[in-house]
Parts: structure tokens; C-alpha cells; sequence
């Protein structure tokens, strides 16, 4: 009878298992046939009942029940294994086929690269680079260049106030002359790069803008406008090469006498007249000019024995036409597609 018991379970095991065909379902089969309930277990209670002679028998028959139990679980468990295994790698699987993606690389900013092509021309031409701060004090920006309070040259320049009438966002790199002279005995020659800012918008002026200040001072007499003119159209040679039209005209600032400023032909309408060069064929890319004796005398140089030059470059404008852009606003909203052009 038990025997036959045993046989049951073992043919129903052996066809059972065979339906297993994940992990879960087979701790499922282990309980069922070797859990706390199995029927193995109740063969056992009742080996009591059989003879003396039988119990050994039926004893070792349970016995060898449960070790092939065990290894039909065993043998199983390493075959689920192997599939589930197989199956993770296949999900996990790279297609060493498929085309890399791309790294793209990040560019210095246009206005970046055309500062540091002026400062090595400049370098190259003996100008030594300095820096001031971007907020001044109304002394520098305007005073001490012979800019007087309430006089309607600062009208010139639409001015951000930090503290009305005593700090500000400097609106040109001029007062950099200014703390250079008071810390430097001439002969001296530099340029100031740096931030400027100023309450203006369109599509040739920017609220915050670059430019590159010059400034060479030197004994009465040792440098000339003919200097000037000399070192400016050297450096736009440099700059642009030597087939870009560009003129000197007339003009006036309060901190150099006699003034210049220079324009370089629109490179939209080559001179004709443009939304850009507001109908006038030219875009205006620097004032220069001598050094006003009421600016040396601020700084504590006799103009009778000092004289120099200075000049401020616009850096958008210099860009804008270097690169034939139409709208100053593109160098400062950092749209990907217009940055990645250079
Ligand atoms: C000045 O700022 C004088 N400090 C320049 C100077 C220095 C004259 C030394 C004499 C001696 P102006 O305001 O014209 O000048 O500006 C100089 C240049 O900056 C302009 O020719 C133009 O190229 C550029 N610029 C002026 N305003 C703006 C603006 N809002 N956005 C972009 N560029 C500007």
C-alpha cells in the first residue's frame, strides 16, 4: 500500500515538474512536495501502523523519495537559472553596431574670440592688458575725464546709477586711464579691456556691451595724432585685413582734443544705406583722439610736459562686422544654433 503511495507521489512529481517553468512556481513545487504539509511527510506518521520487518523498508523507500525529490528540484532550480540568466543578458544586450554618440565639444563665444584676437594685436603693437571695475565711482567715469556733474555731455552716455550721482556701471573703459595714470608714472602704454553698460537697446547697441580701451602716454611731443591714426589703422589691417574701407572722421569727446572716430563700411549693404547702418553706408567702431590737458592735469601731469592718446573700440561692432551679423542682441540671447557658427 505504501509502496504504491510512494510511486504516486514520485510519477506525479515527475510530470508535475515539468509544467514548472519559473522560479516561483518551483518553490511553490518544493513546498507542496517537501513543505511542512507534504504528503511525504504523512507516509512517515504512518510507518507506526506497518509490521516490524516493513518499517525499515518503508523507512528507506521514504527516504530515497525525498533525496530524488530534492535533486528533481536541484536540477530544475539550475535549468531556471541559466534561462532567466539568459534572458536578463539578452534585455541587457548593446548593439555594438550602432553609431557612437556624438560628443559635441563647447566653442569660446564670439565675443571671446574677438577680445582675445585685439588684446594679442595690441600685445604684439607693445600695449600692456589691465583691468578696472565695472562699477565705478562717479569720479572716474566722468569727472576726472573732464565730465562735470550736471554738464550735458554725460548725455552722451545713458548711465545705470548704483547710487545716484556716486556709484555706477562705468559706461565706457575710459576711467581706467584714469587709475593707470594715477598709478603709473609714463611712459606707459596699455590697454583695458572689460564690461561696459549703458541704458541703450536696438540692433547696434547692446545695455551691456565690451570694449578695449588704449591709452599711451610719453614726454610732450614723442607721440602724435599722426601715432594715433598710425596705431588704429594698423591694428584694423591686423584685425580685417587691409581690403576693408574704413574712415576717420571728425568729433568730439570730453576727455581728448582734437577727437576722432572710425567707421568701417557696413558689410550688410557695402555702403549703399541699410536698416543697419541707419541709411549712412558706414558703422561706427571707435572715438580716439589726444589726451585733453584737463585730463592730465586731473591725474597730476603738466600737459606741458606730458601728451599722449587714448582710444575705446566698441568689441560687438568689431564682431558684427567681422562675421557679417546683422543684429548685436544675437551675442547675448546664446541661441545654440547662432553659437555654434564659429
Ligand atoms: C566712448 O565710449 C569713449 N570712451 C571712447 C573714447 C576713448 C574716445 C578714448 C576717446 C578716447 P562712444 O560712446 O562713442 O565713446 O563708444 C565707443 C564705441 O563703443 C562706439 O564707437 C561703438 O563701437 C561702441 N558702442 C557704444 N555704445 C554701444 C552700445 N550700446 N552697444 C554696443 N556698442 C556700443
Amino acid at each position: 500500500m505504501i509502496e504504491e503511495t510512494v510511486k504516486n507521489i514520485e510519477a506525479k512529481a515527475i510530470e508535475e515538474i515539468e509544467s514548472v517553468s519559473n522560479l516561483e512556481a518551483l518553490e511553490a513545487f518544493r513546498v507542496k512536495y517537501l513543505g511542512r504539509k507534504a504528503q511525504i511527510n504523512d507516509l512517515m506518521k504512518n510507518l507506526k501502523q506497518a509490521s516490524p520487518e516493513e518499517r525499515p523498508k518503508i523507512g528507506a523507500q521514504a527516504n530515497v523519495l525525498r533525496n530524488q525529490l530534492e535533486e528533481i528540484i536541484a536540477k530544475k532550480k539550475t535549468i531556471l537559472e541559466e534561462q532567466d540568466f539568459a534572458l536578463r543578458v539578452k534585455a541587457d544586450a548593446q548593439d555594438v553596431t550602432l553609431p557612437a554618440n556624438k560628443i559635441v565639444r563647447g566653442k569660446k563665444h564670439p565675443i571671446t574670440q574677438v577680445l582675445e584676437e585685439m588684446i594679442a594685436i595690441f600685445k604684439e603693437l607693445g600695449y600692456i592688458p589691465v583691468e578696472g571695475p565695472d562699477v565705478e565711482t562717479d569720479y572716474y567715469n566722468f569727472e576726472a575725464l573732464n565730465i562735470p556733474k550736471h554738464h550735458p555731455s554725460r548725455e552722451m552716455q545713458a548711465t545705470f546709477y548704483v547710487k545716484e550721482g556716486e556709484l555706477l556701471l562705468r559706461t565706457h573703459t575710459s576711467p581706467v586711464q584714469i587709475r593707470v595714470l594715477k598709478s603709473q608714472k609714463p611712459p606707459l602704454a596699455i590697454i583695458a579691456p572689460g564690461r561696459v553698460y549703458r541704458c541703450d537697446a536696438d540692433v547696434t547697441h547692446s545695455p551691456v556691451f565690451h570694449q578695449v580701451e588704449g591709452l599711451i602716454v610719453d614726454k610732450k611731443g614723442k607721440v602724435s595724432f599722426t601715432d594715433l591714426k598710425g596705431t588704429l589703422t594698423e591694428f584694423l589691417h591686423r584685425f580685417f585685413g587691409k581690403n576693408k574701407r574704413v574712415r576717420f572722421r571728425p568729433s568730439f569727446f570730453p576727455f581728448t582734443e582734437p577727437s576722432a572716430e572710425v567707421d568701417v563700411e557696413c558689410i550688410i549693404c557695402d555702403g549703399a544705406g541699410c536698416r543697419l547702418c541707419k541709411d549712412s553706408g558706414w558703422i561706427e567702431i571707435l572715438g580716439a583722439g589726444m589726451i585733453d590737458p584737463n585730463v592730465l592735469e586731473a591725474v597730476g601731469l603738466d600737459p606741458e610736459l606730458y601728451s599722449g592718446f587714448a582710444f575705446g573700440i566698441g568689441v560687438e561692432r568689431l564682431a558684427m562686422l567681422k562675421f557679417g551679423i546683422d543684429d548685436i542682441r544675437l551675442f547675448f540671447t546664446n541661441d545654440l544654433r547662432f553659437l555654434k557658427q564659429f
